[in-house]
């Protein structure tokens, strides 16, 4: 039966995860990549995934993208070594988690407005599968940050009592979690048998 409940969460996780598709972003939406559109706003509230793709739309030869570094973002400038992507129609795969930034480097163009940071994670959405109905333990989830449940007491059984006492044997501890405190009692209990022993024979 254990083995059937971890099959079936195994299962579970395996028809989930695969189902997870990529967004395709149009950036600016029917605005397109242009001037005048705030991509900061845009961007806001969104949650972009690696696998994600970022589709640039605008007039072939009005504007371009160039993929450059946060701090050349931040200054509107780009590397001796840039190459634009100038099709109008540039389709950008998010492979890498992390920030990614893009601007358009035609004059002017990325101080009035044109660029883009989007932050690319790189987590699958967490998934809980249900939880069983046994007790047999749950498999440890994907991505939680949780942490995971103490270990079960041990189950073994407690010290026998001296061999030298003719005392009748402590009852056995229940097979459950609360044999850690049977153990303390059974423990107390030796003791107090041991030293009325040892009164007794003094
Ligand atoms: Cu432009």
């Amino acid at each position: 039966m254990v083995s059937l409940n971890i099959f079936a969460a195994l299962a579970i996780l395996g028809v989930a995860l695969p189902s997870t598709l990529a967004t395709q972003w149009i950036v600016g939406d029917s605005q397109g990549w242009d001037l005048n559109v705030d991509y900061t706003t845009w961007a806001s509230g969104k949650t972009f995934l690696v696998g994600d793709t970022l589709v640039f739309n605008y007039n072939q030869g009005s504007h371009d993208v160039v993929n450059v570094t946060g701090t050349e973002y931040q200054q509107c400038t780009e590397s001796n070594g840039a190459v634009p992507l100038t099709s109008g129609h540039d389709v950008i795969t998010l492979a890498v988690a992390g920030n990614h930034w893009y601007i358009c480097d035609f004059p002017e163009h990325c101080s009035l407005g044109m660029k883009l940071v989007v932050d690319v994670l790189s987590g699958t959405p967490a998934i809980s599968p249900p939880t069983s109905p046994t007790n047999s333990p749950p498999p440890p989830p994907p991505s939680s940050s949780s942490a995971p449940p103490p270990p079960l007491s041990s189950s073994s059984a407690p010290p026998p009592p001296p061999s030298s006492s003719g005392a009748p044997s402590p009852p056995p501890p229940p097979p459950s979690a609360a044999a850690g405190i049977a153990f303390s009692n059974c423990h107390v209990w030796i003791v107090g048998v041991f030293s009325i022993l040892m009164i007794i024979m003094v």
